[in-house]
């Protein structure tokens, strides 16, 4: 029986004509070894030579070895790998993340980046709306956006999800959403709270205020346009889906349905579970860009080192990038930083990001000693603040809101 080597290391490969792949692999094994059963497993081998491998299928469809750094190998999967139409982001995380996390030869493995020739990237639409089309719809054009996230998430009526909406948005907030547990329980349904909600969203319009609130529609495969579908005939402006436990087929569905006519803002619950330990894994960035092709308008980032879940400062910066990288053939995604934000925090987080965000806080809204309305007022005063140029305790002097914020949880 033969045996092939999948090593192409110095060779000149038409990039444009395969997935590229970074892996950082942790073995005991030589690299190189390591690298030819990440490649095999992945394409066309096993773990033992086959006599139905043939020389016209390796060459066809084996991976190649294109580059090994220290603990680095890049990995290049021929395009005809891939079932676009049929297997989809399914088909394409079995072969570029699937068994090779499983490899007994591999102490740990992490997917850290990803590239898609031109000829995939066509075949996915990216966001509908993007991050321009938020900015649209919310009529603002260059500050960040800032939103909340109800509080507590589970427990309040549909009546008291819509004041604390209107109370946020009458302290200026520009985005709300549920929370990631939050979907149909008996306390709140999902229609009466879609349609009370829409309520006040439509009463801030009334005023002069526009903003939108992101209704939680992750639920099973078989159920989920329908559900969005319905929300937004509730009066939902927004839908959110966790993409990780519902698939990035789930938000493809959401996004590319004809009957959708909202924004869909993309939670990723569940990723640290694979994101977290720097060894072995998926870092965030192939979740964000396959996010983007399938066509999530806002996503969650991280907090670009400021946080509760503050993680990885680099590995956000990288996901900031992808979201608005220019180069692209899709919309931008609106990057939202969220998780233990306050508004003392809020400086730190925009000089590194950029006006180009949507910050969010959960607890640094109504955990302020003047309840929601004031939580939101000193929530937007700091985005004011740091969009005008202008240092936050400064305008915390003449913006009450904001320095009970501060005198409350401080400035980091
Ligand atoms: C934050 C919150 C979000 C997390 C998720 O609430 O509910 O689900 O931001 O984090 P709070 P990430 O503002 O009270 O901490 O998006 O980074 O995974
Ligand atoms: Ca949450």
């Amino acid at each position: 029986m033969r045996s092939y080597s999948y090593m192409h290391l110095g060779e000149d490969i038409d990039r444009d004509a395969h997935v590229i792949c970074r892996y950082r692999v942790t073995t005991d094994l030589p690299i190189e070894k390591a690298a030819e059963a990440l490649a095999a497993e992945q394409s066309t081998g096993t773990w033992t030579g086959i006599s139905t491998l043939d020389e016209r299928i390796f060459a066809e469809y084996g991976a190649k070895i294109i580059g090994i750094e220290g603990d680095n190998v890049v990995l290049a999967f021929p395009e005809e790998d891939f079932s676009i139409e049929v297997g989809g982001i399914p088909q394409i995380l079995s072969v570029i993340a699937g068994n090779l996390f499983g490899l007994e030869s591999l102490r740990g493995v992490r997917l850290e980046d990803v590239e898609f020739p031109s000829g995939i990237r066509k075949k996915y639409k990216g966001p509908k709306f993007g991050a321009d089309g938020l900015r649209k719809i919310l009529n603002r054009p260059e500050k960040p956006l800032v939103g909340t996230i109800v509080k507590p998430k589970i427990g309040l009526s549909p009546k008291d999800t819509a004041r604390y909406v209107y109370e946020a948005g009458s302290g200026g907030l520009t985005n709300s959403k549920d929370d990631e547990t939050l979907v149909d329980q008996a306390f709140c349904p999902i229609e009466d709270r879609t349609k009370a909600v829409a309520e006040s969203l439509d009463r801030l319009s009334e005023e002069g205020h526009e903003m939108v609130h992101a209704v939680n529609v992750s639920t099973n495969g078989d159920r989920i346009v329908q559900l969005a579908e319905d929300v937004q005939s509730w009066g939902a402006r927004q839908i959110m889906v966790d993409v990780i436990t519902c698939g990035f087929a789930a938000v493809q569905a959401l996004s590319e349905d004809p009957k959708i006519k909202i924004p869909v803002h993309v939670h990723r619950t569940m990723h640290g579970a694979f994101t977290k330990d720097p060894l072995h894994g998926i870092s965030m960035l192939p979740v964000t860009k396959l996010v983007r092709m399938c066509g999530g308008d806002a996503l969650h980032i991280g907090t670009l080192g400021a946080g509760k879940m503050a993680g990885n400062v680099k590995g956000d910066h990288e996901n900031l990038d992808a979201c608005l990288t220019k180069d692209s053939p899709y919309r931008t995604v609106m990057p939202v930083c969220s998780g233990g934000v306050y508004p003392g925090m809020v400086a730190r987080m925009v000089r590194t990001s950029g006006f180009n965000v949507q910050i969010q806080a959960g607890g640094g809204v109504a955990g302020h000693p003047g309840g929601v309305r004031k939580g939101a007022m000193g929530m937007s005063q700091a985005v004011d603040a740091v969009f005008e140029g202008i240092d936050v305790k400064v305008y915390a002097e003449t913006h009450p809101e904001l320095k009970e914020a501060l005198d409350t949880w401080g400035f980091k």
